[in-house]
């Protein structure tokens, strides 16, 4: 067996079984980026084959001066199965390791980001709506303790997202300007004020097109695009609700059992 199916096989048996595991890089010099998108490659194949739909793509580390002190230049990728998305906003904490909750702006896409060079009016362009979301991250990790390529290789944490079934046209909203509050039982845990480094979300889902591109990938018209955290995450256990409020999207409500 190659070593990125050993790296695939194990990140499928701590997720099924519930038991997080130490991060590969910590005995695998080698480990790359590269090598972290084909282990998660393999693991979305599988999942396919184990019947679940891809429904698109979840965008990471958002964040430009974060991820100029890690050395990349587009968001970390990871791609959103039908079985991750959640129809009521209601998740079972005995399926999860250490779930976190984060608000986030979702995109449903109208067009396809497939080929060539993306820019940011591009992305704006191929958006048919804009909705609040919740994303639900999981990592298979000890303590959520990785490096890139470990993340990577775990779909970038993802564990189950929620959308708000109301969607703006990007025309009625200046995104640069949006803010979210996330509570959990009533008390404010973070807010995107917090940060004062505005994020431009079409300018990430350029950023993140290209790169899918470069890696013969693509963003296609339906998907349903996580464009990345709003606000730092944050812990959720049983019996809490998490309550993410944007100023013109909406609400999203999620409740752990
Ligand atoms: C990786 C996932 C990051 C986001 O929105 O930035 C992410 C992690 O677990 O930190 O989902
Ligand atoms: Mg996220």
């Amino acid at each position: 067996m190659s070593r990125i199916q050993q790296v695939a096989r194990a990140l499928v048996a701590a997720e099924a079984e519930r038991q997080a595991v130490a991060r590969f890089t910590a005995s695998w010099d080698e480990f790359s980026i590269d090598a972290g998108y084909r282990v998660q490659a393999a693991n979305i194949e599988a999942r396919i084959l184990r019947g679940h739909r891809r429904v698109g793509v979840k965008l990471g580390l958002t964040s430009p001066s974060q991820r100029r002190r890690m050395g990349l230049v587009a968001p970390l990728t990871g791609i959103l199965t039908d079985d991750m998305q959640l129809a009521e906003g209601l998740i079972v904490s005995s399926e999860l390791i250490h779930p976190k909750v984060e608000p986030e702006i979702v995109f449903a896409m109208g067009e396809d980001l497939a080929s060539g060079t993306v820019d940011v009016d591009a992305a704006r362009r191929a958006v048919a709506t804009v909705h609040a979301g919740i994303e639900v991250t999981d990592s298979r990790y000890i303590d959520f303790d990785f490096r890139l390529p470990d993340v990577v290789a775990d779909n970038a944490s993802s564990a189950r997202f929620l959308v708000s079934p109301r969607g703006l046209d990007p025309a009625e909203i200046d995104l640069a300007s949006e803010r979210v509050t996330l509570m959990i039982d009533g008390e404010q845990v973070a807010s995107s004020a917090d940060d004062s480094e505005m994020v431009d979300p079409y300018l990430e889902l350029a950023l993140a097109a290209n790169d899918l591109i470069s890696r013969g990938e693509a963003i296609h018209a339906g998907d349903v695009v996580l464009s990345g955290a709003l606000t730092k995450s944050e812990r959720i256990f049983a019996g809490s609700l998490a309550v993410a409020s944007f100023d013109r999207l909406g609400t999203a409500e999620l409740r752990a059992v």
